[in-house]
């Protein structure tokens, strides 16, 4: 009888275990957004086993006031929800897992996407390929990047553009408004405008901050100041505004809070009340529901951005992998995390050249964990869990 298929055993092998821990990651400078200041960034991050002893690994990053988990509510919900539906189960299907976890709990798609990320880079490992060859195949080797600009004051922010641009790093770059006056974040825009001139793209980010009217007063003055793309100008639930805004001002409108799941984008995209996602796998709850999302985005012709919550290498390499898979990632990505943090949990971080980040070839995510810097950015509480 014919030997059956599985080289690799992925039919065979099983989850043994699933742990997590926090890691607490320190920014180079405070990060200045609408909604929170980092100046510490902390990443749940995921290490599965099997009983054959081979390990994946994943992580999930969230920022304080942008979404509905905290990294104690993501590492709880991996243990307590996420573990117990997958130990004890075959590594062989990542919409298998996906489907499992999702029986276990709903919402809750920073863990998840941990944990799904944790699982399909064990199986990519296992078969020897990059994470790229589970989600469809990659079609770049790179991707364009931006650099958000967090200073939170014009100076600062133009010095930290112009050594990234000197250092050919960025030559992209997003202001996060909406915590101030909009007065006052327009003339930060205007500043640093006209300091960097036209070799470089700026966008803003208002992280949810002004209303309608305020949105219809300014948008159209920081077009006037060079502004491509305005993302989240007005609250997530606000679609209506969005779909005014859309399409009536010389710069794209991207959503970003509001599009987490498949039929919030199915709702944008039927209501056109945007011209562009942001597209990131904690918020859509891991590269299967990403993916979905992704679709709807291409069949309703939306621009798409890889987005960021601030991950370490770990994280940023998953991005790149699934990134690369994906038709196109028109907007670039803005997975700046590994330059913005003093400390990477990885042997050799992601690498970024010639304005673009570059998608790793090697093994599963294409990264390796440095325990030791694991343990040291390691939660004491959490040390146990995944070394
Ligand atoms: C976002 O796009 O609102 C996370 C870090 C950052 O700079 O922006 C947020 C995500
Ligand atoms: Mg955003």
């Amino acid at each position: 009888m014919r030997e059956a298929l599985d080289p690799i055993g992925l039919n065979t092998a099983r989850i043994a275990e699933v742990r997590c821990g926090v890691v607490d990651l320190p920014l180079k400078r405070p990060h200045k957004l609408a909604m929170a200041t980092i100046e510490v960034q902390s990443n749940v991050v995921v290490r599965i086993v099997t009983d054959d002893g081979e390990e994946g690994w994943g992580e999930a990053a969230t920022i304080p006031g942008y979404g509905a988990e905290t990294v104690e509510t993501m590492a709880q919900v991996v243990r307590t929800s996420l573990a117990p539906a997958l130990v004890g189960t075959e590594i062989s299907s990542l919409g298998g897992a996906a489907a499992r976890m999702e029986t276990a709990i709903k919402r809750n798609p920073y863990a998840k996407s941990a944990v799904e990320l944790a699982v399909a880079d064990l199986m990519a490992r296992r078969a020897g390929v990059p994470m790229s060859a589970l989600f469809g195949g990659r079609r770049h080797d790179r991707i364009a990047g931006l650099w958000v600009l967090g200073a939170g004051e014009a100076e600062a922010d133009i010095a930290e553009a112009k050594k990234l641009f000197e250092q050919k790093l960025f030559r992209c770059f997003l202001l996060k408004v909406g915590k101030g006056a909009p007065e006052d974040d327009l003339a930060r825009v205007r500043r640093v405008a006209k300091e960097l001139g036209d070799g470089v793209e700026l966008r803003v980010d208002v992280n949810q901050s002004w209303d309608e009217p305020t949105a219809m007063r300014f948008i159209p003055q920081l077009a006037e100041a060079g502004i491509t793309v305005v993302e989240q100008p007005v609250r997530a639930d606000n679609v209506e505004a969005m779909r005014r805004l859309t399409g009536r001002f010389p710069c794209l409108i991207m959503a970003d809070e509001p599009v987490e799941t498949p039929q919030d984008a199915l709702r944008f995209a039927a209501a056109h009340a945007c011209d562009a996602f942001s597209v990131k796998l904690g918020k859509h709850g891991g590269p299967t529901a990403t993916r979905a999302v992704v679709s709807i985005a291409e069949a309703a012709g939306f621009r798409m951005f890889a987005g960021t919550m601030l991950e370490s290498s770990l994280g940023v390499a998953a991005h790149a992998q699934f990134f690369s898979t994906v038709s196109s990632v028109s907007l670039g990505n803005q997975l700046f995390g590994p330059l913005l943090m003093t400390a990477d949990p990885v042997v050799a971080p992601v690498r970024y050249e010639d304005f673009c980040l570059i998608v790793p070839t090697g093994p599963g995510s294409g990264v390796e964990i440095d325990r030791d810097a694991l343990k040291s950015l390691m939660r004491k509480e959490d040390a146990a869990c995944l070394i």
